[in-house]
């Protein structure tokens, strides 16, 4: 058995958003999102449930906290909404949206623990989707000074700043496959989504260098490190257009590139976009983007084995090549699989170099819940997350500067288009009195975080 010491003061974290644990979605002033709007659509949430009580945590925020400081937890990643602070999304702000928030970043550093702010966990004000959304290039104005208003009210407190969480996500997800909020399909609005998005990064991080000095910026994007199933021209090509849509397209320019010529030219040939190019860029667009940061957010849950379709069975290798090493899926039916973190840690610091980065999610979903005597024994969530930290202890071992890790997530909580379906926390969550439970895995971690160290099983 080896044992895994980390760096001191390396950051043991929880994470969460605010649309999946908040509730109080009609309380003191929050307006619409477009979460709110999309759940309450029939259809669209697999077991017909919504955010409007979800884990209660607008009122039960010190208890949560509690937790958190019992599990010696050192940070915490959680969202604001902006729908609370900016009930129409731009223009009068909602004073008790921002105070719960100053409630909320208070408590935890009188616990101890070191708030790590997103301000975009997709919960878009409805007013500005009303508008376009992000397709419209006026929402990332709006998006900057929406970030001005949190970071002057919490710019003393907070230092860890992170504009968006996986504008994949709310880029492609939501307008391209249409089955996150607002579930529209259309390839080329979400292209210019993804552009507003990232630009709207680069309009908030000198808002928030200006209100909240000393504080470190950065943003987090979701991976899908891509394996192609055989060495076949056709998958290799498939495996290239995947990291392209998935991973280089965001980190590109947020890295000094320009969006990947391979993608735009996919993209024009398949329609996407004009022949013209990607005209949504506009001269000193990237040079926003790229403004500089001061960390990258790593969320990783699994990866991906892409094979070429174009090609029929008998003249590649077989569909199934990548069927036999798989181990286990979680209820989510991801693959499970740590070494790709290992490996996507690696390739971000030798590709990309970014400062310092942090792992803002990983985490799995296992239904386990209490037993005849009250505990969770989910062995297997505590397995998972062994191995991601080994896997990306061993990325530092290789000199990649990874300053902390959030395990997604505190809660069980709302999984989007999943609804209560799946139980993504170290902690779970009764819906009907909402009582607690740190499962297992929770106690593992306090362990883990205790000894500063993990043991390989
Ligand atoms: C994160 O997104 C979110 O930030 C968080 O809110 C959410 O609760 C959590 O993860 C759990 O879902 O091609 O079918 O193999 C996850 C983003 C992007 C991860 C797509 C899986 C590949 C799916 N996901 N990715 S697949």
């Amino acid at each position: 058995m080896s044992k895994y010491v980390f760096p001191e003061n390396f950051v043991w974290g929880t994470a969460t958003s605010s649309y999946q644990i908040e509730g109080a979605a009609n309380e003191d002033g929050r307006g619409e999102s477009i979460w709110d709007r999309f759940s309450k659509t029939p259809g669209k949430v697999n077991d017909g449930s919504n955010g409007d009580v979800a884990c209660d945590h607008y009122h039960r925020y010190r208890d949560d906290v509690a937790l958190m400081k019992d599990l010696g937890v050192r940070a915490y990643r959680f969202s604001v909404a902006w729908p609370r602070v900016l009930p129409k999304g731009r223009g009068a702000t909602n004073a008790a949206g921002l105070d719960f928030y100053e409630r909320l970043v208070d408590t935890l550093l009188a616990a101890g623990i070191e708030p790590y702010l997103t301000l975009y966990h997709w919960d878009l004000p409805q007013a500005l989707q009303d508008e376009g959304g992000w397709a419209n290039r006026a929402t990332a104005e709006a998006f900057a000074a929406y970030a001005d208003v949190v970071s002057k009210r919490l710019g003393d407190r907070v230092k860890k700043w992170i504009t968006h969480n996986e504008p994949w996500c709310a880029a492609l997800l939501s307008n391209q496959i249409g089955i996150h909020a607002p579930g529209l399909r259309d390839y080329r609005a979400a292209l210019s989504v993804s552009h507003h998005l990232l630009l709207s990064h680069g309009l908030a991080v000198p808002v928030l260098r200006q209100n909240s000095p000393g504080a470190e910026v950065g943003i987090t994007l979701n991976f899908a490190p891509t394996f192609p199933a055989s060495r076949s021209a056709a998958d290799l090509d498939a495996a290239r257009h995947h990291d392209g849509y998935f991973n280089r397209w965001f980190l590109d320019p947020l890295f000094g590139r320009h969006y990947p010529a391979d993608m735009i030219a996919d993209y024009i040939e398949a329609g996407h976009l004009p022949p013209e190019g990607f005209t949504d860029v506009r001269p000193g667009d990237l040079k926003i983007i790229a403004a500089p940061c001061d960390f990258l957010g790593v969320n990783y849950y699994n990866r991906t084995v892409t094979r070429s379709d174009k090609v029929p069975e008998e003249e590649n290798l077989p569909r199934t090549v990548h069927v036999a090493p798989r181990s286990e899926w979680t209820d989510m039916e991801w693959e499970v699989y740590p070494d790709a973190l290992r490996q996507l840690l690696t390739r971000l610091h030798l590709e990309y170099g970014p400062a310092k980065l942090y792992v803002t999610e990983n985490g799995a979903s296992y239904s386990d819940g209490p037993d005849a005597e009250g505990r969770v024994r989910d062995e297997r969530r505590t397995r998972f997350l062994r191995d991601h930290f080994v896997a990306a202890r061993r990325a530092m071992d290789a000199g990649v500067p990874l300053a902390g890790y959030f395990v997604w997530s505190l809660l069980d909580n709302f999984e989007w288009e999943r609804g209560y379906t799946q139980r993504f926390g170290i902690v779970w969550v009764d819906y009907t009195t909402q009582k607690r439970i740190p499962k297992d895995s929770a106690l593992w971690y306090r362990g883990v975080i205790a000894a500063n160290a993990v043991d390989e099983g």
